[in-house]
């Protein structure tokens, strides 16, 4: 079993050379593969599924090549693309999947998600999250024009930028504390998750040796992990890409256990 995920693409028309790797990278690696797992946060903002942005067709078609040829797609939501709903993943042929998503990997039981939920020191995004994912604050701003959640997007990200450059490095990243819990009470061994962009293998994350993959945002380089029977490996290339195909370095691994 081969198997790719990816976090934190943040598509964007302003970063057309991200849109152009993330083809490369499905045709070249996930295309091998039998699984593709997007973490969230692929979109830099999703204001819902018929709004779609256009500029990202070559994006839906090459996930969609993908799924038809067998490999199978699935999407977690992330804090900046929430609302990716059914149609959206109708229209790629992928399975969305639940918050937190337990998964059987050569390193037993392994959880996936996006990571924003352990982020439990942040206590002004843990209220804004509750807001934004409640269905009845969903289904009001679905009912408003594009233009009017362009505009609130757009506010919303501006708060934002203007309040984590005020937060503490400790604040935004994920509380230890709720890993080791997560990780303990699911008797998991393994997770994981992006949204920090801290790329990185952590040991020892809960009283049982859990460990921790964090997957990096694709911004100066781009960063996958690979997992087959021998382990995972963590990886990373520079952008924008400079020749015709990807050429990854190995940035950190995991044995499968022996
Ligand atoms: O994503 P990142 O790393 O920059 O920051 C996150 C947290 N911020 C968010 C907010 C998103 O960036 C907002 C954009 C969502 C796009 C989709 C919108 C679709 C719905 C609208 C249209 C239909 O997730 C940030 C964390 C950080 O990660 C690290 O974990 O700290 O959290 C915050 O910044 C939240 C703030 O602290 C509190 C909330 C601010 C908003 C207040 C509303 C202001 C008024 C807006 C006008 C109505
Ligand atoms: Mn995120």
């Amino acid at each position: 079993m081969l198997r790719y995920f990816v976090a934190d693409l943040h598509l964007d028309h302003k970063r057309p050379d991200i849109i152009r790797a993330f083809v490369h990278f499905l045709h070249e690696k996930a295309a091998h593969g039998q699984e593709l797992y997007l973490l969230g946060d692929i979109f830099e903002a999703w204001i819902g599924d018929d709004a779609a942005p256009e500029f990202l067709e070559p994006v839906y078609s090459a996930l969609r090549t993908l799924s038809n040829s067998g490999v199978k797609l699935y999407f977690q939501q992330g804090n900046r693309d929430f609302l990716v709903g059914q149609a959206f993943m109708q229209r790629i042929g992928a399975q969305l999947l639940p918050e937190c998503q337990a998964i059987e990997s050569v390193h037993g039981k392994t959880l996936l998600l996006h990571g924003d939920q352990l982020c439990l020191d942040d206590l002004d995004y843990q209220a804004f999250r509750k807001q934004v994912r409640d269905p009845n604050w969903q289904a009001a701003v679905l009912s408003k024009t594009v233009p009017e959640r362009l505009e609130l997007a757009r506010q919303l990200r501006a708060a934002s930028r203007e309040q984590t450059a005020q937060k503490a490095m400790d604040i935004t990243d994920v509380s230890l504390a709720a890993v080791s819990q997560l990780l303990d009470d699911e008797a998991a061994p393994l997770m994981i998750h992006g949204h920090t962009h801290r790329p990185q293998i952590h040991h020892d994350q809960s009283a049982n040796a859990g460990i921790r993959i964090v997957l990096g945002d694709w911004n100066t380089h781009g960063w996958y992990l690979e997992q087959d029977n021998l382990g995972s490996r963590l990886y990373a290339f520079s952008l924008p890409l400079t020749q015709a195909s990807i050429a990854a370095e190995l940035r950190d691994s995991l044995a499968a256990p022996r």
